[in-house]
């Protein structure tokens, strides 16, 4: 046996890493980017369990990026748990001398360790039958050693086990690439709950009354921003999916997709802003969504709650709790701008909640439970203050030099439920203020005046005075009280102050 590939320590862990790749790339093409996709609960483990800070940092300052390396952590962890299971299955079968033992062992290892993590039997084939392939035709391949073939040399069977280990891993990433499609092109919005007509009437509305100023979102945001605890987003199809009404409560009520496209919706503009955003930050935006009051269907079953709170929760494992008086406000979710909530805002069905921070939009609803004493959801365990209203703020997107030799300044402005009165613009650094021009607001709920939660665009044209100078800009809600100067970072309540630049000439 001395030159068998499989009798060698290099040799068997090289097939072991090859079938392991091959098997993680097996569970992908049987899942796609999907929860049961086996890297999955192990990338949410690590989401769990990091530290806030570090989580924090990742939301803040990486971004999706943060994400792309969890998740790729997590890929990194299934390959080497796969590969241990796979190079142990080998090294008992070439101890024993028996040759089921690798491909029985790897098919068994990879099957558990699958289902466990998954708990999906049949999908936990996918991982088996690339990695059981590889593994069988390392031995194949050993089996023809001293014939006078092409694969006789030690080396050209390993390279030959390993090629086409690679191309089963390509082909698993291909067909799984082409089961995650969803969410991008969601399908237009058709429920019986839902006024068609009026959906379409807001959304010219919204094209009507967003300024001719290039460099900013249209008030319909054309890419609304994304936040998620998880990299891989819940799957959950509209008929699996149902909404329970738990807790303190005369009688538990449940709710399903049907049953909720039934009821009458509303069609509501609404602002979202993370509490993580930087203070000229690109994680706000706004959207038209169609869903059913909240209060509608928690009426159904009797509140009770003796703190006036709610829990919501979500698929994903994601919680958030806050007061009665913002939940009753809120509308379940099941169509964003005319269409099918997409796949990444929360499909089948989300919460929106007007005038406060993003994270308690939860996405992927299931269940709201009604409380009697607070409890701390996902991001208030990890520090975060991010239940309550927005900060008014007022961003600066985009500076542009017109034909004219004029400078245009632009971006949004935000009150959440204070609303936008005027926007407030220096170009001297904060000594003398100017009214910038204001979009026309989006129509309310009933078409009748402005809705009450979302952002208006804001521009505003100067003479540039030929010298160094800085531009700041800031808000004045309905009140005619002036946002804040203050500055503060995002954590632990959300960024505050003025934005400004300093232009050279
Ligand atoms: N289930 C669930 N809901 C969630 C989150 C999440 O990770 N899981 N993120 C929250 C946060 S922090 C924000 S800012 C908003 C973002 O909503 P969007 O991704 O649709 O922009 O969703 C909130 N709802
Ligand atoms: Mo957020």
């Amino acid at each position: 046996m001395k030159d068998a590939l499989l009798d060698s320590r290099g040799g068997r862990l090289l097939v072991g890493f090859a079938a392991a790749g091959a098997g993680v790339a097996g569970s992908y093409g049987a899942t796609g980017y999907t929860p049961t996709f086996v890297a999955s609960p192990i990338e949410r483990t690590l989401s769990r369990t990091m530290p806030g800070e570090v989580v924090s940092v990742a939301i803040t300052t990486l971004g999706s990026l943060g994400q792309q390396l969890n998740l790729l952590t997590a890929i990194l962890l299934t390959w080497l748990l796969f590969a241990a299971g796979i190079t142990g299955a080998l090294l008992a079968g070439s101890e024993a001398n028996n040759r089921l033992l690798p491909t029985v062992g790897t098919a068994v290892f990879l099957w558990v360790v699958t289902a466990a993590l998954t708990r999906e039997l049949a999908l936990s084939l996918g991982p088996v039958v690339p990695a059981v392939a590889v593994v069988g035709l390392a031995q194949a391949v050993d089996a023809y050693r001293g014939s006078a073939d092409p694969i006789s040399s030690k080396r050209r069977r390993a390279l030959s086990t390993f090629g086409v280990a690679i191309g089963a891993t390509a082909v698993g990433f291909a067909v799984g690439e082409g089961k995650t499609s969803m969410g991008e092109d969601a399908p237009q919005l058709d429920a019986p709950g839902a006024d068609t007509e009026d959906l379409q009437a807001k959304l010219d509305a919204a094209e009507a009354n967003s300024l001719d100023v290039s460099g900013i979102e249209p008030l319909v945001s054309e890419n609304f921003y994304e936040v998620d605890i998880n990299s891989i987003d819940p799957n959950t199809k509209a008929a699996d999916w149902s909404l329970s009404i738990t807790g303190a409560v005369e009688s538990e009520v449940t709710v399903d997709y049907e049953e909720l496209q039934g009821m009458a919706a509303v069609n509501q503009f609404s602002t979202l802003r993370c509490v993580g955003d930087s203070l000229n930050g690109k994680k706000i935006d706004t959207a038209l969504w169609t869903g059913v009051p909240l209060q509608r269907l928690v009426e159904r079953a009797g509140v009770q709650s003796d703190c006036n709170c709610v829990l919501l929760k979500a698929q994903d494992g994601y919680e958030v709790e806050f007061p009665l008086e913002a939940f009753n406000r809120g509308i379940a979710v099941y169509g964003m701008n005319g269409k099918v909530l997409p796949r990444g805002h929360g499909y089948p069905v989300r919460a929106v909640i007007p005038g406060h921070w993003g994270e308690v939009n939860t996405k992927w609803l299931t269940e709201i439970e009604l409380l009697n004493s607070e409890v701390d959801g996902y991001w208030e365990q990890r520090g975060w203050e991010g239940t309550g209203p927005v900060k008014p703020t007022a961003t600066l997107r985009a500076d542009t030099m017109l034909d004219d030799g004029t400078r245009q300044l632009a971006g949004h402005a935000y009150g959440g439920l204070r609303g936008v009165s005027t926007v407030e613009v220096s170009t001297d650094g904060g000594s003398s203020w100017s009214e910038a021009t204001l979009s026309e607001p989006l129509p309310a709920v009933d078409g009748e005046g402005p809705a009450e939660d979302a952002w208006r665009q804001w521009t505003y044209s100067y003479d540039p005075p030929g010298s160094s100078h800085t531009a700041v800009v800031r808000m004045v809600t309905r009140d005619g009280t002036v946002q804040t100067m203050e500055e503060t970072g995002p954590r632990p309540s959300g960024p505050s102050g003025w934005v400004q630049k300093e232009f050279q000439s």
